[in-house]
C-alpha cells in the first residue's frame, strides 16, 4: 500500500462528504510576489507544438505500479470527470487566474494502476521531448488533473491538446503539455527545466524559482 496515495484518497472522501477546502485567497492576494496578471494565456514551448490526433493518442502509465496501463482516448475519456478552477503562475512572471479545466483526476489514474508503497515520485514525459518531475504527494493533491479542456473547450495545440498535466500549486512548467508517459518511481529524476536551473520544488508563493 502507497500511503501517499491512501492519504490522498481519504482527503477526497473527506471532501466529497460534504467537508469544504479552505476559503480561497482574496482576488487582491492571489497573485504571488513578483507575479504580474495576465489575461491572454501566453504559449510557451520548446519550439515544437506537436500534433496528435486523437485516434492514435496513448496515454502510457507505468513504472512502481501494480497495474501499468496504455489508454487511449476513449478509455481516458470514460474515466471519471471533473471541473476545476485554478489559478496559473508561469515562471517568467505572468499569472493568469481562474483557469478552468475539465479532465481526470491525478488521483484516479493512482487509483487505476495502483501505486506500490516503493513509489514516491512521478515522472512525465510529454509527446515534444519535454519532461518534468514531482513528489508523488504533490501530484495527488485534489487540484492536479490531466486536462483536456480549458474553460469549457477542447484545449487548443498550443496549449497541449489533446491533454496536458496541470498542477496549480506549482510554477507551470511542473505541468507537462501533450502528456504522453506517466512513470511512478521510487526516486527522483530531474526533468527538462529541473536540469537547466529551475528549483525541483517551483512554489509560486515563496519564488522558488532557480536551484
Ligand atoms: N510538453 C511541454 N510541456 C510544457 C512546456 C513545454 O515546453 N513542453 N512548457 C512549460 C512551461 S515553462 C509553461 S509556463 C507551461 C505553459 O503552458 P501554456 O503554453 O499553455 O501557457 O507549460 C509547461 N509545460
Ligand atoms: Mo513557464
Amino acid at each position: 500500500m502507497n500511503e501517499a496515495y491512501i492519504a490522498a484518497k481519504e482527503r477526497w472522501a473527506r471532501r466529497q462528504s460534504g467537508a469544504s477546502r479552505p476559503a480561497p485567497r482574496p482576488t487582491s492576494e492571489r497573485i504571488p510576489s513578483g507575479q504580474r496578471e495576465v489575461h491572454n494565456f501566453p504559449v510557451l514551448d520548446l519550439g515544437v507544438k506537436p500534433s496528435i490526433p486523437r485516434e492514435t493518442w496513448e496515454l502510457r502509465i507505468g513504472g512502481e505500479v501494480e497495474n501499468p496501463v496504455v489508454l487511449k482516448w476513449a478509455d481516458f475519456m470514460a474515466l471519471p470527470q471533473v471541473r476545476d478552477t485554478s489559478d496559473f503562475h508561469c515562471v517568467t512572471t505572468w499569472s493568469q487566474l481562474d483557469m478552468t479545466w475539465d479532465g481526470v483526476l491525478f488521483l484516479s489514474l493512482a487509483e487505476l494502476v495502483r501505486p506500490k508503497s516503493t513509489a514516491n515520485h512521478v515522472f512525465f514525459k510529454g509527446y515534444d521531448g519535454y519532461s518534468t518531475n514531482n513528489p508523488i504527494e504533490v501530484c495527488l493533491d485534489d487540484d492536479v488533473l490531466v486536462a483536456h479542456s480549458w474553460n469549457g473547450e477542447p484545449l487548443p495545440v498550443e496549449h497541449g491538446g489533446p491533454a496536458r498535466v496541470i498542477l496549480p500549486k506549482r510554477y507551470a512548467w511542473k505541468g507537462s503539455k501533450w502528456v504522453r508517459e506517466i512513470t511512478f518511481l521510487d526516486h527522483d529524476i530531474l526533468g527538462f527545466w529541473e536540469n537547466r536551473g529551475y528549483s525541483n520544488t517551483a512554489d509560486p508563493w515563496t519564488e522558488d524559482r532557480f536551484s
